[in-house]
Protein backbone atom coordinates (compact mmCIF):
# COMPACT_ATOMS: atom_id res chain seq x y z
CA UNK A 1 0.00 0.00 0.00
CA UNK A 2 1.95 3.07 -1.40
CA UNK A 3 0.61 7.11 -0.64
CA UNK A 4 -0.43 9.20 -3.56
CA UNK A 5 3.49 10.52 -2.94
CA UNK A 6 5.04 7.46 -2.78
CA UNK A 7 3.71 6.46 -6.48
CA UNK A 8 0.72 4.37 -6.54
CA UNK A 9 -2.34 7.02 -6.60
CA UNK A 10 -5.05 6.14 -4.29
CA UNK A 11 -8.46 6.20 -5.01
CA UNK A 12 -9.69 9.73 -3.79
CA UNK A 13 -11.33 8.63 -1.16
CA UNK A 14 -8.99 5.93 0.53
CA UNK A 15 -5.91 9.00 -0.36
CA UNK A 16 -7.95 10.98 1.65
CA UNK A 17 -7.25 11.77 5.53
CA UNK A 18 -9.06 10.60 8.46
CA UNK A 19 -12.14 12.92 9.17
CA UNK A 20 -14.03 11.20 12.63
CA UNK A 21 -17.32 12.69 13.56
CA UNK A 22 -16.37 12.96 16.88
CA UNK A 23 -19.76 14.02 18.94
CA UNK A 24 -19.31 16.60 21.20
CA UNK A 25 -15.66 18.18 19.39
CA UNK A 26 -17.12 21.48 18.43
CA UNK A 27 -16.76 22.74 21.51
CA UNK A 28 -12.65 22.72 21.21
CA UNK A 29 -13.15 23.95 17.73
CA UNK A 30 -12.48 27.31 17.12
CA UNK A 31 -14.59 27.17 13.93
CA UNK A 32 -17.43 24.82 13.13
CA UNK A 33 -16.96 21.81 11.26
CA UNK A 34 -19.08 21.53 7.77
CA UNK A 35 -19.31 18.16 5.78
CA UNK A 36 -16.04 17.46 3.97
CA UNK A 37 -16.66 16.76 0.08
CA UNK A 38 -14.87 13.94 -1.64
CA UNK A 39 -12.57 16.34 -3.55
CA UNK A 40 -11.50 18.32 -0.52
CA UNK A 41 -10.23 14.89 1.56
CA UNK A 42 -8.26 13.74 -1.43
CA UNK A 43 -6.70 17.55 -1.77
CA UNK A 44 -5.49 17.49 1.56
CA UNK A 45 -4.32 13.94 1.65
CA UNK A 46 -0.87 14.17 0.67
CA UNK A 47 1.67 12.00 2.86
CA UNK A 48 3.51 14.74 5.24
CA UNK A 49 7.23 14.07 5.30
CA UNK A 50 7.13 13.82 8.97
CA UNK A 51 5.83 10.42 8.61
CA UNK A 52 9.35 9.73 8.68
CA UNK A 53 10.62 11.78 12.13
CA UNK A 54 11.34 9.95 15.25
CA UNK A 55 9.25 11.07 18.25
CA UNK A 56 8.75 10.75 21.86
CA UNK A 57 6.19 8.67 23.27
CA UNK A 58 4.69 10.05 25.94
CA UNK A 59 3.25 7.17 28.20
CA UNK A 60 -0.87 8.22 29.31
CA UNK A 61 -2.15 5.66 32.08
CA UNK A 62 -5.62 6.26 30.57
CA UNK A 63 -4.94 5.38 27.08
CA UNK A 64 -5.34 2.04 25.65
CA UNK A 65 -1.62 0.23 26.17
CA UNK A 66 0.38 0.81 23.12
CA UNK A 67 3.96 -1.09 22.53
CA UNK A 68 7.19 1.33 21.21
CA UNK A 69 7.06 -0.59 17.59
CA UNK A 70 3.22 -0.30 17.87
CA UNK A 71 3.68 3.55 18.51
CA UNK A 72 5.65 3.93 15.67
CA UNK A 73 3.88 1.97 13.24
CA UNK A 74 0.59 3.73 13.46
CA UNK A 75 2.67 7.56 14.24
CA UNK A 76 3.97 6.62 10.41
CA UNK A 77 0.46 5.72 9.29
CA UNK A 78 -0.91 8.95 10.84
CA UNK A 79 1.34 11.49 8.88
CA UNK A 80 0.99 10.02 5.90
CA UNK A 81 -2.92 9.92 6.07
CA UNK A 82 -4.48 11.38 8.73
CA UNK A 83 -2.78 14.80 9.61
CA UNK A 84 -3.41 16.71 6.93
CA UNK A 85 -7.10 17.04 7.73
CA UNK A 86 -6.58 16.31 11.62
CA UNK A 87 -3.29 18.40 12.07
CA UNK A 88 0.18 17.40 13.30
CA UNK A 89 -0.75 17.52 16.77
CA UNK A 90 -4.24 16.60 16.33
CA UNK A 91 -6.32 19.73 17.14
CA UNK A 92 -7.87 19.75 13.95
CA UNK A 93 -7.87 21.69 10.71
CA UNK A 94 -10.39 20.36 7.95
CA UNK A 95 -10.91 16.92 10.07
CA UNK A 96 -11.97 17.30 13.47
CA UNK A 97 -9.84 17.51 16.40
CA UNK A 98 -8.03 14.15 17.58
CA UNK A 99 -6.75 14.79 21.60
CA UNK A 100 -7.23 12.12 24.22
CA UNK A 101 -9.61 14.60 25.96
CA UNK A 102 -12.36 13.78 23.56
CA UNK A 103 -11.46 10.40 21.84
CA UNK A 104 -10.26 8.66 25.18
CA UNK A 105 -13.96 8.63 26.57
CA UNK A 106 -15.18 7.71 23.25
CA UNK A 107 -13.01 4.18 23.64
CA UNK A 108 -11.71 1.87 21.18
CA UNK A 109 -14.32 0.04 19.86
CA UNK A 110 -16.44 3.30 19.27
CA UNK A 111 -13.30 4.55 17.24
CA UNK A 112 -12.88 1.48 15.23
CA UNK A 113 -16.47 1.87 14.10
CA UNK A 114 -15.84 5.20 12.55
CA UNK A 115 -11.72 4.05 11.31
CA UNK A 116 -13.47 1.28 9.54
CA UNK A 117 -16.60 2.33 7.90
CA UNK A 118 -15.86 6.25 7.67
CA UNK A 119 -18.74 8.88 8.23
CA UNK A 120 -20.98 10.66 6.01
CA UNK A 121 -19.52 14.03 7.33
CA UNK A 122 -15.58 12.89 5.55
CA UNK A 123 -14.01 10.56 7.06
CA UNK A 124 -12.93 7.81 4.26
CA UNK A 125 -13.91 3.91 4.98
CA UNK A 126 -10.72 2.95 5.91
CA UNK A 127 -11.63 -0.98 6.71
CA UNK A 128 -14.25 -1.15 4.32
CA UNK A 129 -12.16 0.14 1.74
CA UNK A 130 -8.97 -2.54 2.00
CA UNK A 131 -6.53 0.73 3.31
CA UNK A 132 -6.39 -0.89 6.99
CA UNK A 133 -6.89 -3.98 7.83
CA UNK A 134 -8.32 -4.70 10.86
CA UNK A 135 -5.48 -5.29 13.00
CA UNK A 136 -4.38 -1.59 11.43
CA UNK A 137 -7.76 -0.18 12.23
CA UNK A 138 -7.18 -1.58 15.96
CA UNK A 139 -3.93 0.20 16.17
CA UNK A 140 -5.34 3.42 14.77
CA UNK A 141 -8.09 3.37 17.08
CA UNK A 142 -5.96 3.06 19.96
CA UNK A 143 -2.99 5.66 18.89
CA UNK A 144 -6.13 8.66 18.74
CA UNK A 145 -6.43 7.96 22.28
CA UNK A 146 -2.37 8.67 22.94
CA UNK A 147 -0.70 11.93 23.58
CA UNK A 148 -0.30 13.38 19.91
CA UNK A 149 3.78 13.37 19.91
CA UNK A 150 5.05 16.39 19.10
CA UNK A 151 7.67 16.38 15.84
CA UNK A 152 11.14 18.29 16.91
CA UNK A 153 11.34 21.96 16.45
CA UNK A 154 13.61 23.35 13.50
CA UNK A 155 15.47 26.66 14.31
CA UNK A 156 18.59 28.28 13.21
CA UNK A 157 21.30 25.39 14.43
CA UNK A 158 19.42 22.99 12.13
CA UNK A 159 18.47 24.89 9.52
CA UNK A 160 22.45 26.05 9.24
CA UNK A 161 22.77 22.52 9.31
CA UNK A 162 21.13 22.34 6.36
CA UNK A 163 22.45 25.22 4.35
CA UNK A 164 24.56 24.60 1.16
CA UNK A 165 26.27 27.13 -1.10
CA UNK A 166 26.77 25.26 -4.45
CA UNK A 167 28.20 28.01 -6.12
CA UNK A 168 29.18 31.32 -4.17
CA UNK A 169 27.73 35.30 -5.79
CA UNK A 170 31.45 35.87 -6.36
CA UNK A 171 32.00 32.87 -9.07
CA UNK A 172 28.43 32.82 -10.45
CA UNK A 173 28.31 34.35 -14.19
CA UNK A 174 28.61 38.25 -14.32
CA UNK A 175 25.61 37.95 -17.10
CA UNK A 176 23.50 35.40 -18.83
CA UNK A 177 26.14 32.80 -20.05
CA UNK A 178 22.86 31.08 -22.27
CA UNK A 179 20.93 31.92 -25.21
CA UNK A 180 17.59 30.97 -23.70
CA UNK A 181 14.28 33.52 -23.26
CA UNK A 182 14.61 33.45 -19.78
CA UNK A 183 11.31 35.02 -19.39
CA UNK A 184 9.65 32.39 -21.12
CA UNK A 185 11.11 29.67 -19.34
CA UNK A 186 8.69 27.02 -17.25
CA UNK A 187 9.71 25.20 -14.21
CA UNK A 188 7.27 22.26 -13.99
CA UNK A 189 6.93 20.26 -10.61
CA UNK A 190 7.78 16.65 -10.86
CA UNK A 191 5.83 16.28 -7.89
CA UNK A 192 6.78 12.49 -6.94
CA UNK A 193 10.29 12.65 -8.36
CA UNK A 194 11.04 15.56 -6.05
CA UNK A 195 12.31 17.25 -9.31
CA UNK A 196 11.83 19.99 -11.15
CA UNK A 197 12.40 20.45 -15.64
CA UNK A 198 13.03 23.61 -16.65
CA UNK A 199 11.59 23.92 -20.46
CA UNK A 200 12.32 26.56 -22.90
CA UNK A 201 8.78 28.04 -23.24
CA UNK A 202 10.27 29.01 -26.95
CA UNK A 203 11.32 25.57 -28.60
CA UNK A 204 9.57 23.49 -25.69
CA UNK A 205 12.67 21.61 -25.06
CA UNK A 206 13.77 20.51 -22.02
CA UNK A 207 16.58 22.66 -20.21
CA UNK A 208 17.26 20.59 -17.63
CA UNK A 209 15.83 18.42 -14.94
CA UNK A 210 16.95 19.44 -11.47
CA UNK A 211 16.53 17.40 -7.91
CA UNK A 212 14.59 19.32 -5.27
CA UNK A 213 12.68 18.49 -2.28
CA UNK A 214 10.26 15.67 -1.58
CA UNK A 215 7.32 16.17 -3.08
CA UNK A 216 7.90 19.57 -4.59
CA UNK A 217 5.09 22.35 -4.78
CA UNK A 218 5.99 25.51 -5.75
CA UNK A 219 8.12 27.93 -7.31
CA UNK A 220 8.47 31.50 -7.56
CA UNK A 221 10.98 34.14 -9.05
CA UNK A 222 12.97 36.22 -7.85
CA UNK A 223 11.94 40.30 -8.65
CA UNK A 224 14.82 40.20 -11.49
CA UNK A 225 13.85 37.19 -12.98
CA UNK A 226 17.78 35.56 -13.02
CA UNK A 227 16.72 33.24 -9.54
CA UNK A 228 14.37 31.01 -9.14
CA UNK A 229 13.28 29.87 -5.93
CA UNK A 230 11.24 26.17 -5.78
CA UNK A 231 10.32 24.29 -2.46
CA UNK A 232 9.55 20.69 -1.28
CA UNK A 233 6.96 19.50 0.76
CA UNK A 234 10.26 18.40 3.23
CA UNK A 235 10.22 22.76 3.43
CA UNK A 236 13.78 22.26 1.30
CA UNK A 237 14.42 25.13 -0.48
CA UNK A 238 16.51 25.26 -3.76
CA UNK A 239 17.41 28.54 -5.36
CA UNK A 240 18.41 28.08 -9.60
CA UNK A 241 20.36 30.55 -10.94
CA UNK A 242 18.64 31.10 -14.60
CA UNK A 243 22.13 32.58 -16.21
CA UNK A 244 24.01 29.78 -15.52
CA UNK A 245 25.01 28.23 -19.26
CA UNK A 246 23.21 25.29 -18.12
CA UNK A 247 20.71 26.85 -14.97
CA UNK A 248 21.25 24.86 -11.80
CA UNK A 249 21.06 25.20 -7.82
CA UNK A 250 23.38 27.52 -6.56
CA UNK A 251 22.17 27.10 -3.11
CA UNK A 252 20.19 24.59 -1.11
CA UNK A 253 18.57 24.73 2.34
CA UNK A 254 15.61 23.42 4.58
CA UNK A 255 13.70 25.50 6.58
CA UNK A 256 11.71 22.74 8.24
CA UNK A 257 10.47 19.97 8.33
CA UNK A 258 7.29 20.07 6.05
CA UNK A 259 6.19 23.21 4.38
CA UNK A 260 4.42 24.59 0.92
CA UNK A 261 5.81 28.44 0.47
CA UNK A 262 8.46 30.34 -0.73
CA UNK A 263 8.90 33.87 -2.13
CA UNK A 264 10.92 36.85 -2.65
CA UNK A 265 11.07 40.14 -1.64
CA UNK A 266 10.00 42.34 -4.74
CA UNK A 267 9.41 45.87 -3.66
CA UNK A 268 11.52 48.88 -5.06
CA UNK A 269 15.30 48.94 -3.95
CA UNK A 270 15.00 45.31 -2.15
CA UNK A 271 15.03 43.67 -5.17
CA UNK A 272 16.61 39.89 -5.28
CA UNK A 273 17.95 40.82 -1.51
CA UNK A 274 15.60 38.17 0.63
CA UNK A 275 13.69 35.10 0.19
CA UNK A 276 11.33 33.89 2.65
CA UNK A 277 9.90 30.15 3.21
CA UNK A 278 6.83 29.33 4.87
CA UNK A 279 6.77 26.02 7.15
CA UNK A 280 3.88 24.02 7.98
CA UNK A 281 6.46 22.50 10.90
CA UNK A 282 7.41 23.56 12.85
CA UNK A 283 4.78 26.50 12.77
CA UNK A 284 7.05 29.49 11.54
CA UNK A 285 8.62 31.37 8.57
CA UNK A 286 11.91 32.33 7.77
CA UNK A 287 13.56 35.03 5.62
CA UNK A 288 16.86 34.45 4.12
CA UNK A 289 19.11 36.35 2.00
CA UNK A 290 18.48 36.56 -1.00
CA UNK A 291 21.64 35.74 -3.41
CA UNK A 292 22.66 32.79 -0.46
CA UNK A 293 19.60 31.74 1.21
CA UNK A 294 21.43 31.80 4.53
CA UNK A 295 18.53 32.00 7.50
CA UNK A 296 18.81 35.49 9.34
CA UNK A 297 15.56 35.78 11.12
CA UNK A 298 12.78 32.97 11.83
CA UNK A 299 9.37 33.84 13.44
CA UNK A 300 7.09 31.57 14.73
CA UNK A 301 3.24 31.78 14.46
CA UNK A 302 1.88 29.64 17.01
CA UNK A 303 -0.53 31.74 19.00
CA UNK A 304 -5.03 32.76 19.01
CA UNK A 305 -6.78 32.26 16.66
CA UNK A 306 -9.24 34.76 15.31
CA UNK A 307 -12.78 34.72 16.36
CA UNK A 308 -12.94 32.94 19.77
CA UNK A 309 -9.30 34.16 20.35
CA UNK A 310 -8.06 30.30 21.49
CA UNK A 311 -4.72 29.38 21.19
CA UNK A 312 -3.67 27.19 18.64
CA UNK A 313 -0.14 25.04 18.77
CA UNK A 314 0.14 24.91 15.17
CA UNK A 315 -0.93 27.62 12.80
CA UNK A 316 0.72 26.52 9.51
CA UNK A 317 1.71 28.88 6.96
CA UNK A 318 0.12 28.97 3.78
CA UNK A 319 0.72 31.32 1.29
CA UNK A 320 3.07 34.16 0.98
CA UNK A 321 3.26 37.03 -1.47
CA UNK A 322 5.45 39.86 -1.72
CA UNK A 323 4.43 43.31 -2.03
CA UNK A 324 4.54 45.92 -4.36
CA UNK A 325 3.90 48.60 -2.53
CA UNK A 326 5.55 48.39 0.84
CA UNK A 327 8.90 46.46 2.07
CA UNK A 328 6.72 43.46 3.27
CA UNK A 329 5.54 40.06 2.68
CA UNK A 330 2.38 39.07 3.09
CA UNK A 331 1.87 36.02 4.40
CA UNK A 332 -1.57 33.77 5.42
CA UNK A 333 -0.88 31.79 8.74
CA UNK A 334 -3.98 29.26 8.21
CA UNK A 335 -5.21 27.45 11.62
CA UNK A 336 -5.56 31.20 13.36
CA UNK A 337 -7.07 32.84 10.20
CA UNK A 338 -4.67 35.98 10.30
CA UNK A 339 -2.75 37.76 7.48
CA UNK A 340 0.76 39.24 8.70
CA UNK A 341 2.12 41.83 7.10
CA UNK A 342 6.36 41.20 7.43
CA UNK A 343 8.00 44.47 7.09
CA UNK A 344 11.71 43.29 5.89
CA UNK A 345 13.14 47.09 6.03
CA UNK A 346 14.61 46.38 9.59
CA UNK A 347 15.04 42.85 9.96
CA UNK A 348 16.73 43.86 13.70
CA UNK A 349 14.09 45.52 14.97
CA UNK A 350 10.89 43.52 12.34
CA UNK A 351 7.45 44.90 12.01
CA UNK A 352 4.47 42.64 12.04
CA UNK A 353 1.40 44.02 11.68
CA UNK A 354 -1.20 41.54 11.93
CA UNK A 355 -4.53 41.64 10.29
CA UNK A 356 -7.17 39.56 11.30
CA UNK A 357 -9.30 37.41 8.54
CA UNK A 358 -11.01 33.98 8.66
CA UNK A 359 -9.95 30.68 8.75
CA UNK A 360 -8.08 28.47 7.51
CA UNK A 361 -6.47 30.84 5.36
CA UNK A 362 -4.88 28.98 2.19
CA UNK A 363 -4.09 30.52 -1.41
CA UNK A 364 -4.39 33.52 -3.06
CA UNK A 365 -2.85 36.62 -5.08
CA UNK A 366 -3.21 39.92 -6.67
CA UNK A 367 -5.73 41.86 -8.02
CA UNK A 368 -5.21 43.23 -11.38
CA UNK A 369 -3.48 46.63 -9.11
CA UNK A 370 -1.24 44.94 -7.44
CA UNK A 371 -2.81 46.94 -4.40
CA UNK A 372 -5.40 44.38 -3.38
CA UNK A 373 -4.67 40.95 -2.10
CA UNK A 374 -7.28 38.67 -2.37
CA UNK A 375 -6.84 35.29 0.15
CA UNK A 376 -9.33 32.03 0.26
CA UNK A 377 -9.97 31.55 4.08
CA UNK A 378 -10.95 28.00 2.80
CA UNK A 379 -13.02 26.66 5.79
CA UNK A 380 -15.47 29.67 6.06
CA UNK A 381 -15.66 30.10 2.48
CA UNK A 382 -14.60 33.58 2.03
CA UNK A 383 -12.30 35.56 0.40
CA UNK A 384 -9.89 38.06 2.75
CA UNK A 385 -9.16 40.98 1.00
CA UNK A 386 -6.07 43.44 1.95
CA UNK A 387 -4.81 46.33 1.02
CA UNK A 388 -0.84 46.34 1.08
CA UNK A 389 -0.59 49.98 0.45
CA UNK A 390 -2.31 51.12 3.08
CA UNK A 391 -2.09 47.99 5.19
CA UNK A 392 -5.34 47.60 5.71
CA UNK A 393 -8.35 44.63 5.52
CA UNK A 394 -10.08 46.25 3.15
CA UNK A 395 -13.23 43.75 3.20
CA UNK A 396 -14.23 40.09 3.55
CA UNK A 397 -16.36 38.54 0.86
CA UNK A 398 -18.61 35.66 1.05
CA UNK A 399 -18.15 33.04 -1.72
CA UNK A 400 -19.34 29.53 -2.24
CA UNK A 401 -18.02 26.29 -0.76
CA UNK A 402 -14.30 25.79 -0.35
CA UNK A 403 -12.55 28.80 -2.81
CA UNK A 404 -9.45 27.27 -4.30
CA UNK A 405 -8.03 30.01 -6.35
CA UNK A 406 -4.19 29.38 -6.99
CA UNK A 407 -3.48 33.31 -7.65
CA UNK A 408 -7.00 33.82 -9.45
CA UNK A 409 -7.28 35.52 -12.14
CA UNK A 410 -7.69 39.10 -13.02
CA UNK A 411 -9.89 40.22 -16.05
CA UNK A 412 -12.53 43.05 -17.35
CA UNK A 413 -15.73 41.96 -17.25
CA UNK A 414 -18.58 43.79 -19.42
CA UNK A 415 -20.35 45.60 -16.71
CA UNK A 416 -18.43 45.14 -13.34
CA UNK A 417 -15.38 46.61 -14.59
CA UNK A 418 -12.12 45.05 -13.16
CA UNK A 419 -12.71 41.84 -11.32
CA UNK A 420 -10.99 38.62 -9.48
CA UNK A 421 -12.18 35.50 -10.32
CA UNK A 422 -12.25 32.19 -7.78
CA UNK A 423 -13.47 28.73 -8.68
CA UNK A 424 -14.08 26.10 -5.58
CA UNK A 425 -13.11 22.70 -4.58
CA UNK A 426 -16.70 22.14 -3.75
CA UNK A 427 -19.01 23.71 -5.90
CA UNK A 428 -19.19 24.24 -9.50
CA UNK A 429 -19.33 27.89 -8.88
CA UNK A 430 -16.91 30.57 -10.23
CA UNK A 431 -17.22 33.72 -7.86
CA UNK A 432 -15.83 37.03 -9.92
CA UNK A 433 -15.53 40.03 -7.17
CA UNK A 434 -15.46 43.32 -8.21
CA UNK A 435 -11.61 45.05 -7.99
CA UNK A 436 -12.14 48.61 -8.78
CA UNK A 437 -13.70 50.89 -5.51
CA UNK A 438 -12.73 53.86 -7.97
CA UNK A 439 -14.65 53.83 -11.23
CA UNK A 440 -16.83 50.62 -10.07
CA UNK A 441 -17.21 51.35 -6.17
CA UNK A 442 -21.26 49.84 -6.07
CA UNK A 443 -19.01 46.29 -7.09
CA UNK A 444 -16.17 46.54 -5.19
CA UNK A 445 -15.38 43.95 -3.02
CA UNK A 446 -18.58 41.92 -3.76
CA UNK A 447 -19.59 38.99 -5.92
CA UNK A 448 -21.11 40.90 -8.76
CA UNK A 449 -21.12 37.60 -11.04
CA UNK A 450 -21.06 33.50 -10.26
CA UNK A 451 -20.52 31.74 -12.98
CA UNK A 452 -21.03 27.56 -13.50
CA UNK A 453 -18.51 26.01 -14.57
CA UNK A 454 -18.04 21.80 -14.97
CA UNK A 455 -18.45 20.62 -11.55
CA UNK A 456 -16.28 20.72 -7.81
CA UNK A 457 -13.25 19.51 -7.44
CA UNK A 458 -11.69 22.88 -9.00
CA UNK A 459 -8.43 23.94 -8.12
CA UNK A 460 -7.26 26.34 -10.32
CA UNK A 461 -7.96 29.37 -12.48
CA UNK A 462 -6.38 31.33 -14.90
CA UNK A 463 -6.46 34.04 -17.68
CA UNK A 464 -3.81 36.53 -18.98
CA UNK A 465 -4.14 40.64 -19.63
CA UNK A 466 -3.49 39.59 -23.43
CA UNK A 467 -6.45 36.67 -23.41
CA UNK A 468 -10.02 36.99 -23.09
CA UNK A 469 -10.10 33.38 -22.07
CA UNK A 470 -11.08 32.05 -18.59
CA UNK A 471 -9.41 28.35 -17.97
CA UNK A 472 -11.03 26.53 -15.23
CA UNK A 473 -9.75 22.98 -14.55
CA UNK A 474 -11.65 20.09 -12.23
CA UNK A 475 -8.79 17.62 -11.56
CA UNK A 476 -10.32 16.49 -8.26
CA UNK A 477 -13.68 15.49 -9.63
CA UNK A 478 -14.98 12.26 -9.42
CA UNK A 479 -16.00 12.28 -13.07
CA UNK A 480 -12.56 11.25 -14.87
CA UNK A 481 -13.89 12.67 -17.66
CA UNK A 482 -14.53 15.95 -16.20
CA UNK A 483 -11.08 15.78 -14.21
CA UNK A 484 -9.56 15.23 -17.72
CA UNK A 485 -10.57 17.69 -19.41
CA UNK A 486 -10.87 21.98 -19.01
CA UNK A 487 -13.84 24.30 -19.38
CA UNK A 488 -12.89 27.69 -20.93
CA UNK A 489 -14.84 30.69 -20.67
CA UNK A 490 -14.96 33.90 -22.86
CA UNK A 491 -14.84 36.62 -20.61
CA UNK A 492 -16.19 39.20 -23.41
CA UNK A 493 -19.25 36.66 -24.13
CA UNK A 494 -19.70 35.02 -20.66
CA UNK A 495 -23.31 34.03 -20.94
CA UNK A 496 -22.41 31.78 -23.98
CA UNK A 497 -21.37 29.40 -21.00
CA UNK A 498 -17.94 27.31 -21.14
CA UNK A 499 -16.85 25.32 -24.08
CA UNK A 500 -14.96 21.40 -22.94
CA UNK A 501 -11.93 21.14 -24.29
CA UNK A 502 -10.23 17.16 -23.72
CA UNK A 503 -6.85 17.97 -23.01
CA UNK A 504 -6.17 14.73 -21.88
CA UNK A 505 -7.25 12.71 -24.99
CA UNK A 506 -5.49 15.10 -26.92
CA UNK A 507 -2.30 13.98 -25.20
CA UNK A 508 -2.70 10.71 -25.85
CA UNK A 509 -1.17 9.68 -22.75
CA UNK A 510 -2.35 6.14 -22.09
CA UNK A 511 -3.94 4.58 -18.93
CA UNK A 512 -3.93 6.45 -15.91
CA UNK A 513 -6.00 8.98 -14.14
CA UNK A 514 -4.78 11.70 -16.59
CA UNK A 515 -5.96 14.63 -14.35
CA UNK A 516 -5.44 17.76 -16.15
CA UNK A 517 -4.52 20.37 -13.60
CA UNK A 518 -3.31 24.11 -13.65
CA UNK A 519 -3.42 26.02 -16.71
CA UNK A 520 -0.33 28.67 -17.05
CA UNK A 521 0.26 30.88 -19.57
CA UNK A 522 3.53 31.53 -21.26
CA UNK A 523 5.03 35.33 -21.74
CA UNK A 524 3.05 36.07 -24.64
CA UNK A 525 -0.21 35.23 -23.14
CA UNK A 526 -0.72 33.86 -26.25
CA UNK A 527 -0.73 29.98 -25.31
CA UNK A 528 -2.36 27.66 -22.49
CA UNK A 529 0.12 25.15 -20.47
CA UNK A 530 -1.50 22.26 -19.06
CA UNK A 531 -0.25 19.46 -16.85
CA UNK A 532 -2.07 15.60 -17.70
CA UNK A 533 -1.14 13.96 -14.10
CA UNK A 534 -1.01 10.55 -13.47
CA UNK A 535 0.87 8.28 -11.46
CA UNK A 536 4.48 7.84 -10.76
CA UNK A 537 4.30 4.62 -12.97
CA UNK A 538 2.59 5.78 -15.66
CA UNK A 539 2.78 8.57 -18.72
CA UNK A 540 2.01 12.14 -18.24
CA UNK A 541 2.16 15.11 -20.19
CA UNK A 542 1.94 18.38 -21.15
CA UNK A 543 -0.20 19.84 -23.46
CA UNK A 544 -0.37 23.01 -24.96
CA UNK A 545 -3.71 24.91 -26.37
CA UNK A 546 -3.55 27.82 -29.06
CA UNK A 547 -5.32 30.81 -27.25
CA UNK A 548 -6.61 31.74 -29.91
CA UNK A 549 -8.06 29.33 -31.68
CA UNK A 550 -8.27 27.10 -28.45
CA UNK A 551 -6.53 24.26 -30.79
CA UNK A 552 -4.02 21.34 -29.53
CA UNK A 553 -0.56 23.29 -30.56
CA UNK A 554 1.93 20.85 -28.98
CA UNK A 555 2.19 17.96 -26.47
CA UNK A 556 5.46 17.58 -24.39
CA UNK A 557 6.02 13.86 -23.76
CA UNK A 558 8.97 12.52 -22.12
CA UNK A 559 10.18 10.00 -20.01
CA UNK A 560 11.78 12.57 -17.50
CA UNK A 561 8.42 14.72 -17.30
CA UNK A 562 6.78 12.18 -14.35
CA UNK A 563 3.78 13.54 -12.09
CA UNK A 564 3.64 17.08 -13.54
CA UNK A 565 1.42 19.34 -11.71
CA UNK A 566 2.30 23.15 -11.51
CA UNK A 567 3.92 25.07 -13.97
CA UNK A 568 5.69 28.41 -13.33
CA UNK A 569 6.26 30.93 -16.39
CA UNK A 570 9.39 33.16 -15.31
CA UNK A 571 7.95 36.31 -16.46
CA UNK A 572 4.36 35.96 -15.21
CA UNK A 573 5.28 34.14 -11.55
CA UNK A 574 8.03 37.54 -11.46
CA UNK A 575 5.37 39.56 -12.36
CA UNK A 576 2.25 38.35 -10.82
CA UNK A 577 0.36 38.14 -13.99
CA UNK A 578 -2.39 36.20 -14.09
FE1 LIG B 1 -0.79 22.96 -3.17
C1 LIG B 1 0.00 26.21 -4.08
C2 LIG B 1 -0.71 23.83 0.09
C3 LIG B 1 -2.06 19.87 -2.34
C4 LIG B 1 -0.48 21.97 -6.41
N1 LIG B 1 -0.44 24.69 -2.18
C5 LIG B 1 -0.17 25.94 -2.74
C6 LIG B 1 -0.05 26.91 -1.68
C7 LIG B 1 -0.24 26.23 -0.50
C8 LIG B 1 -0.49 24.84 -0.82
C9 LIG B 1 -0.20 26.81 0.89
C10 LIG B 1 0.22 28.39 -1.87
C11 LIG B 1 1.69 28.65 -1.92
C12 LIG B 1 2.02 30.11 -2.17
O1 LIG B 1 1.37 30.76 -3.02
O2 LIG B 1 2.92 30.64 -1.51
N2 LIG B 1 -1.33 22.02 -1.43
C13 LIG B 1 -1.21 22.56 -0.21
C14 LIG B 1 -1.66 21.62 0.79
O3 LIG B 1 -1.59 21.77 2.05
C15 LIG B 1 -2.32 20.50 0.11
C16 LIG B 1 -3.82 20.69 0.27
C17 LIG B 1 -2.08 19.11 0.66
C18 LIG B 1 -0.67 18.63 0.65
O4 LIG B 1 -0.43 17.53 1.14
O5 LIG B 1 0.23 19.32 0.20
C19 LIG B 1 -1.86 20.77 -1.33
N3 LIG B 1 -1.22 21.22 -4.20
C20 LIG B 1 -1.71 20.09 -3.67
C21 LIG B 1 -1.85 19.06 -4.67
O6 LIG B 1 -2.27 17.87 -4.47
C22 LIG B 1 -1.48 19.66 -5.98
C23 LIG B 1 -2.73 19.75 -6.84
C24 LIG B 1 -0.44 18.88 -6.77
C25 LIG B 1 0.94 18.89 -6.21
O7 LIG B 1 1.85 19.34 -6.92
O8 LIG B 1 1.13 18.46 -5.09
C26 LIG B 1 -1.01 21.04 -5.54
N4 LIG B 1 -0.34 23.92 -4.92
C27 LIG B 1 -0.22 23.30 -6.13
C28 LIG B 1 0.19 24.29 -7.12
C29 LIG B 1 0.30 25.52 -6.45
C30 LIG B 1 -0.02 25.25 -5.06
C31 LIG B 1 0.41 24.01 -8.60
C32 LIG B 1 0.71 26.87 -7.04
C33 LIG B 1 -0.37 27.44 -7.87
C34 LIG B 1 -0.04 28.78 -8.45
O9 LIG B 1 -0.51 29.04 -9.57
O10 LIG B 1 0.66 29.56 -7.83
Amino acid sequence: MQSRHGGTMLPLMAAAAMAFAIAGAQAQQPTQHKEITGPETAYQAGSSPLAGVEMYQDINPKAPPMSKPEFDKARQVYFERCAGCHGVLRKGATGKPLTPDLTIDKGTEYLKVFIKYGSPAGMPNWGTSGELTDAEVDLMARYVQQTPPQPPEFGLKEMKATWKVVVPPGERPKKKMNNYNLENIFSVTLRDTGEIALIDGDTKEIINIIKTGYAVHISRTSASGRYLFVIGRDAKVNMIDLWMEKPDTVAEIRTGLEARSVETSKFKGFEDKYAIAGSYWPPQFVIMKGDTLEPLKIVGTRGMTVGTQEYHPEPRVAAIVGSHFKPEFVVNVKETGKILLVNYSDLENLQIKEIPTAQYLHDGGYDSTKRYVMMAANQSNKIAVVDTKEGKRTAIVDVDKIPHPGRGANFVHPTCGPVWATGHLGSEKISLIGTDPVKHPKNAWKVCETLDAQGGGNLFIKTHPKSRNLWVDTPLHPDPKIASSIAVFDTKNLKAGYKVLPIAEWSGVGEGAKRVVQPEYNKAGDEVWFSVWSAKNQESALVIVDDKTLKLKKVIKNPKIVTPTGKFNVYNTQHDVY
